[in-house]
């Protein structure tokens, strides 16, 4: 299956946070990378007292089921030093969300996909339409609609 995995870091060196969680996804049992964005600099989305946040997007195809790969995802976050004491939207070391799995909707106490925040999101929707710009959400317009209508949390694209 094709899943989508949005990662945000904004603690620690988050650049190379996020290189490190991309070789945790494709090291994940059944699963590869198989395509990565670039890394985009962007405004905190809630409290403004914290740093930037650096995100990205990464293709991933995966034999997992959606609750074993959000288990996952979350082991990834937990070996990354990820603290969740603080309030919600607060600073992290790495924050890995499920954006999409394959063509499903999943409404679950601990999984919904695709990801609510999602159409909302620029540091998500320019990434994910980098490599795929045609990527169908489950029960939402086109990648360009949503764009359209997106808050801007200021994204500045980084080179290499
Ligand atoms: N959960 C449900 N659905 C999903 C999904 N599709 N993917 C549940 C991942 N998790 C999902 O998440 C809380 C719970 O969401 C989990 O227990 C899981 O069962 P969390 O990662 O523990 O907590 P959180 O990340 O602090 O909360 P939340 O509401 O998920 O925050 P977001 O949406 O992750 O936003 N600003 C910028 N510029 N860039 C960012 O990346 N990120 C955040 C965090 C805030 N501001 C940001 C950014
Ligand atoms: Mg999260």
């Amino acid at each position: 299956m094709k899943a989508y995995i949005g990662l945000g870091a904004n603690l620690e060196e988050p650049q190379q946070q996020l290189e490190t969680a991309l070789v945790a996804l494709h090291r994940l049992p059944g699963s590869r990378v198989v395509k990565r964005s670039s890394f985009y600099r962007s405004k905190p989305m809630g409290p403004a007292e914290q740093p930037d946040y650096i995100n990205a997007v990464a293709e991933l195809e995966t034999t997992l089921a959606p609750p074993a790969l959000l288990l996952a995802l979350q082991g990834i976050e937990q070996a990354q030093g990820r603290d969740r004491s603080g309030q919600r939207w607060s600073a992290r070391t790495l924050d890995l969300d499920l954006l999409l799995y394959a063509d499903e909707i999943i409404h679950t106490d601990s999984l919904q996909v695709p990801h609510p925040g999602l159409a909302e999101r620029d540091f998500v929707l320019v990434p994910l339409a980098e490599i795929a710009p045609d990527v169908v959400i489950p029960g939402q317009p086109g990648l360009q609609a949503l764009l359209e209508h997106c808050p801007v949390y200021g994204l500045e694209r980084l080179p290499g």
